[in-house]
């Protein structure tokens, strides 16, 4: 695995330099954010650390989101800050260099790199490497990887690695014959799209962290058909309500669901039509004045 920033040694400095002080880890609130988050603490612990983590947050891509756990951080006295899969300088560029400027930060992260102050501490790969699997090879020789394998594996699938062709050959080493267009189908492929649904259905991405850690599939699997029903009922209707400017080939598909499926639909619409552009519009739970909005092209 090559990164684009950064490396193994600067990482393994880094945690080492902790010492005794208050660590906090921010990290995506999808699979991918959650999974990392886990890895991320797996090494803390095999380090000594677990008792200096005192503060943990999964965050959605939000405009200026550091801003408001800045004064967690503040309050809770944490001094060294490991970010995952935030790609934190493209979402809130000031925010994100007030919190380097002032605690002591390593970002990990997948996304296109954007501007940056400078490239220390921080580990920027290619897209097609999701940030657990980052995570988990910088666990390699620090934590049990076989223990945890499956949820590697589930992140990959969730966030598309697979496409990936060094990454699609990892999952083949336990899944001979899985690829592409079978792996939503297989023993990994549902493990991780019951965790997206339930990501979905209870919005509560601390106790699906909680049920990941305790592996918990079956409990993680209860939403994943309701889910399922709602995001096909908004794929077939697709057809009938999204509007098509063919000069653009792009449609435009304003909809109502039931749960936060727009960026799930979106997806699974823009893999039928690869040359399309697709805008997805939904209402926003209990923020009347705000749309949800999901283009793929
Ligand atoms: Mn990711």
């Amino acid at each position: 695995m090559e990164y684009l920033i950064g490396s193994k040694n600067e990482f393994l400095e880094y945690i080492d330099s902790i010492g005794k002080s208050n660590i906090a880890i921010l990290s995506h609130s999808d699979l991918d954010g959650i999974a990392s988050a886990i890895f991320l603490e797996e090494i803390l612990k095999t380090k000594g650390l677990e008792g200096n983590l005192k503060f943990r947050e999964f965050l959605d891509y939000k405009k200026g989101i550091f801003g408001e756990v800045y004064q967690e951080l503040k309050k809770k006295e944490i001094s060294s800050v490991l970010i995952s899969d935030l790609n934190p300088e493209n979402v809130d560029f000031e925010g994100f260099e007030r919190l380097r400027s002032e605690f002591n930060v390593f970002s990990i992260d997948h996304h296109p790199i954007g501007e940056l102050k400078d490239k220390k501490r921080i580990i920027k790969t290619e897209i097609g490497y999701c940030s657990t699997l980052t995570c988990y090879e910088l666990g390699r020789g620090i934590f049990d990887l076989d223990k945890w394998k499956w949820l590697v594996q589930a992140a990959i699938v969730s966030d598309m690695s697979y496409k990936n062709p060094k990454v699609l050959k990892f999952l083949q080493k336990d899944y001979p014959k899985i690829t592409e267009k079978n792996i939503h189908d297989s023993e990994i492929g549902k493990i991780a799209s019951a965790i997206s649904s339930s990501l979905i259905y209870l919005e509560n991405p601390e106790k699906i962290y909680d049920l990941i850690r305790r592996k918990k599939i079956k409990e993680l699997g209860r939403y994943d058909e309701k889910i399922r029903k709602e995001v096909d009922k908004w794929i077939k209707k697709f057809e009938e309500k999204a509007k098509f400017y063919p000069e653009r080939n792009l449609y435009f598909y304003y909809y109502k669901p039931k749960f936060s499926i727009t960026s799930l639909v979106g997806t699974l619409l823009s893999q039928k039509r690869k040359d399309a552009t697709i805008i997805s519009v939904s209402d926003i739970k209990d923020e009347p004045e705000f749309v949800k909005v999901s283009a793929r092209n």
